[in-house]
């Protein structure tokens, strides 16, 4: 399982996390400035505010590659209590994230975004895909 396995949202103190407890509920919507700032820090995100959505598509070496990607985030979601919208096509994962609760993107998708972005990393994945994750 690795270290992402056993990372929680409280492992990430830089954007006020500490402390978070997956039960915890109150989650406001982010104040716009914290918002950009964690974003920027997502580079491969895409937030789509009408929506309230964060989204992206990892594009890994193969089949074996994205489910194990899938099966880390699977654990950490159910340990946070923060799941994904997804959808997988083989090497593809297509990942969207909300927080019903709030109605727009709250710290416990950014924190999934920040672990999902490190569980790939640790993993073989195509880095000469196409954006709609087919080789040219
Ligand atoms: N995951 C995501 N992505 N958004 C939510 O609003 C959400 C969730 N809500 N996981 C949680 C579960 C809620 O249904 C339970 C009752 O805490």
């Amino acid at each position: 399982l690795g270290q992402a396995g056993a990372m929680t949202m409280s492992a990430l103190p830089e954007w006020g996390l500490r402390g978070l407890k997956p039960h915890d509920s109150n989650l406001p919507a982010m104040e716009s400035s914290a918002l950009r700032d964690a974003l920027n820090r997502l580079p491969q995100w895409r937030h789509d505010p009408e929506r309230g959505t964060l989204t992206r598509r990892f594009v890994f070496a193969d089949f074996a590659q994205a489910f194990g990607f899938m099966t880390e985030m699977a654990i950490w979601s159910e340990k946070n209590d923060h799941h994904p919208h997804w959808f997988n096509d083989h090497r593809r994962v297509d990942v969207s994230l909300t927080t019903h609760d709030v109605g727009g993107l709250s710290v416990r998708d950014l924190a999934w975004a920040q672990a999902a972005d490190a569980a790939a990393a640790r993993r073989a994945t195509c880095h000469d895909a196409t954006p709609d994750g087919e080789h040219p």
